[in-house]
């Protein structure tokens, strides 16, 4: 097929996901075009049967705000009648299935439109007055919707009343760069021997809670000796910072900004912290499990879909940092245990959330919204 994709080109899960995705499916001999207001971070090399096609927004004085969301909707409707593109898959709902929907008006009822929701894009923008009734139009006039969890399924039919299916795929992890490396030397570099290594990734926005992920690790290097890897950047930096200074362990934490490539770096880690907020799927927790580094997060959104209780990592409510905390403390000091995890976190992955599976998945729905098969 002929499938134009739409999505944040920078560090964001729904970015990530989309560009991955692309590339599972240029592989499978699909014709891919990317179009994006940037290359996407992950994209990287050369990759056959995929072109990327840039969006400029028009910058002319008379406009308080360039109208990119209007130069997206014409470069989709141009790329697609260029290359006679079968589908537009637009991850994230906000402007992406709007301007999707706009540029099938312009083309025709032939171009089809599949939108993928991630998460914020409900949860947080769903409920701003501003954009709920837009986000809703998208959903509706999209030709199929999925969703990253049955948790943001229902979400989306609790917030918004459509009466439209959404299915839900998994997000998913490539197995062939996401898997348990021997990184010794590397972790050489960041530990003392016998010093176990807790590791946490994200935007460091206000709905991740970091300030949770350094009381949970103050607590536990009160018990264990330990180090905390940061890695990401975002808006409450400056305030962990300050955290871990008051609390003087800054020392034990090291911050390493954003990283285009953490594979090698979550092979490090004994344990993933991701305490969030909300976190539709969370698929740091998945990338850590691929890479057999149990995960210990919040019971919210779709965490409970991915991490197994007790099983490949823990779940406490949100803001029950003392209890993670203890999880931390019962796994980092019980060997059998936390290799019991790590086997079983390796196993789940394999089992429910390899590329190929969920490739296919989108493949179906792409044929059944094309074909009507
Ligand atoms: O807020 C973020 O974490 C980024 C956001 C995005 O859209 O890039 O992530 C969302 O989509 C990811 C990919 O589907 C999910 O794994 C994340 O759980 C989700 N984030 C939230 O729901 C907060």
């Amino acid at each position: 097929m002929r499938i134009g994709i739409t999505c944040y080109p920078t560090h964001g899960g729904s970015g990530v996901v989309a560009t991955e995705l692309g590339k599972l499916l240029a592989e499978r001999g699909h014709a891919i075009h990317f179009i994006t207001y940037d290359m996407p971070f992950r994209l990287g090399r050369f990759h056959q049967n995929i072109c990327y096609h840039g969006v400029e927004a028009n910058r002319y004085a008379v406009f308080k705000y360039p109208p990119y969301d209007l130069a997206l909707a014409s470069r989709m409707a141009q790329v697609a009648k260029i290359y006679q593109l079968d589908l537009l898959h637009v991850h994230y709902a906000v402007p992406h299935a709007i301007a999707a929907v706009l540029a099938k008006q312009m083309v025709g009822d032939h171009l089809k439109v599949v939108t993928t929701l991630h998460g914020t894009d409900i949860t947080v923008l769903g409920e701003d007055p501003s954009l709920r009734d837009i986000i809703c139009f998208g959903i509706r006039n999209s030709d199929a919707v999925t969703a990253v969890s049955d948790s943001l399924v229902k979400q989306t039919y609790d917030l918004f009343c459509v009466d439209k299916p959404i299915e839900r795929i998994y997000n998913f992890v490539d197995t062939r760069v996401y898997y348990p490396r021997d990184v010794s030397s590397l972790r050489e570099k960041y530990v003392d021997p016998g010093e176990k290594l807790l590791l946490h990734i994200s935007n460091f926005r206000p709905v991740k809670r970091p300030e949770d992920v350094i009381f949970i690790f103050n607590r536990v290097q009160k018990e264990i000796p330990c180090r905390l890897l940061l890695v990401g950047e975002g808006p409450e930096m400056p305030k962990i910072i300050e955290q871990v200074e008051k609390l003087g362990i800054a020392s034990k934490v090291i911050f390493l900004g954003k990283q285009d490539e953490v594979s090698q770096l979550i092979s490090l880690a004994d344990l993933l912290l991701l305490p969030s907020e909300k976190e539709s799927f969370g698929l740091v927790a998945l990338e850590a499990m691929a890479c057999g580094v149990p995960v210990i997060a919040s019971n919210t959104g779709g965490l409970p879909e991915v991490v197994e209780h007790g099983r490949t990592g823990f779940l406490a409510d949100v803001g029950a940092v003392e209890e993670m905390a203890g999880y931390a403390v019962r796994l980092l000091k019980d060997e059998a245990l936390h290799q019991s995890f790590v086997r079983a976190g390796i196993e789940r992955v394999r089992q429910h959330f390899s590329g190929e599976q969920i490739a296919k998945q989108y493949e179906d729905l792409y044929d059944q919204v094309v074909h009507g098969s």
